[in-house]
């Protein structure tokens, strides 16, 4: 059921304790989304605390190194977070929410409440507007959390999602005492050296097709274990495909373990890349979607320039053809 930020605000006013979840494979948003929740409804004299089927990635350990977990018993309220349906929540999938908080084309979770703004750049402004209309305070270690989300999914206030209300986040967040210079240059320009060369092994393997306007490129599995690292090593990579100005579509195609590839699908906003995604199984946002395969990357890579192909010969030659119910490749 649909639901307003008044009616989330009451739901969560009126329980003792809560579990917030959030997606696996975490990200920023995800991370600050929960925690954030978590110390503030604390604030109310309510026991919180956040779950989530995989570990939290290094890069993150900083802004959670104070950060502490209260006892919550099998009764506790549900929250998800961030969190676009329930399969994304892994492990958890099967758990019953009661409270979404999400901005993404949120399906699924029929019995909770759903806080849900698509519009919305991060999930972590949506938290931050929440807990002002509770007038809870703000301290800076929640203001951090916030910021570490919002940051991380607008890629520095540089995404297509970025809006006047991503601003204005930001700068109320800065006002609350989010230390917005370090967490900026943590996220935003501070690489390994594996990560670069990553980078570089992906930059090396760029293929062209349709006519320059997909860009394809990959990283294998033995490029990992070589390197030291593992995928959640190297959040926020999938837009090395967005600096090539000539490309519409970007993908990306990480192969995380052996025979099993995540691939990304990135558009500049010509293409709709959760339409094309959605042809193979994976979903996501418009200029931003992605979807598994079990299969080697050349494989992967193949198969998904096929569907973009597909799709971009489909809208080119008559756009309004083009919508959820077809199917590309
Ligand atoms: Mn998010």
């Amino acid at each position: 059921m649909k639901g307003t930020l008044e009616q989330a605000a009451t739901l969560l006013r009126s329980q003792t304790s809560v579990r917030i979840y959030y997606h696996k494979r975490p990200d920023g948003d995800a991370i600050g989304s929960s925690h954030a929740l978590v110390l503030a409804l604390r604030q109310l004299g309510i026991s919180a605390a956040t779950c989530c089927c995989d570990p939290i990635p290094p890069i993150f350990e900083p802004v959670c190194a104070v950060f502490t977990q209260d006892e919550v018993g099998p009764d506790a309220f549900s929250v998800a977070v961030d969190t676009a349906d329930s399969a994304r929540l892994g492990d958890y999938q099967d758990v019953p929410i009661s409270l979404i908080v999400d901005h993404h084309i949120n399906r699924g979770f029929d019995d909770a409440l759903k806080y849900v703004e698509e519009d919305a750049s991060s999930c972590c402004e949506l938290i931050l507007k929440l807990l002002e209309y509770m007038h809870l305070k703000i301290t800076p270690q929640i203001a951090d959390f916030l910021y570490t989300g919002l940051v991380t999914d607008t890629l520095c206030f540089r995404t297509a999602s970025t809006n006047t209300d991503s601003m204005c986040a930001a700068a109320r967040l800065a006002a609350y005492g989010a230390d917005i210079v370090t967490i900026a240059r943590h996220h935003c320009l501070y690489k390994t050296p594996a990560r670069i060369r990553i980078e570089s092994i992906l930059q090396e393997s760029f293929h062209f097709t349709s006519s320059g306007k997909v860009l394809g490129c990959m990283y294998h599995y033995e490029d990992l274990q070589k390197l030291g690292i593992t995928d959640a090593d190297l959040d926020g990579l999938n837009a090395v495909v967005e600096q090539v100005e000539a490309a519409d579509l970007g993908i990306v195609v990480r192969e995380i373990a052996p025979k099993f590839c995540r691939v990304s699908v990135r558009s500049k906003g010509k293409y709709d890349a959760n339409l094309i995604c959605r042809s193979f199984g994976g979903g996501g946002h418009p200029t931003a979607a992605g979807g598994e395969f079990h299969t080697s990357p050349e494989e992967a890579l193949r198969h998904v320039e096929e569907c973009c192909r597909a799709f971009i010969e489909a809208q080119d030659k008559c756009p309004s053809n083009v919508n959820e119910r077809s199917s590309f490749c």
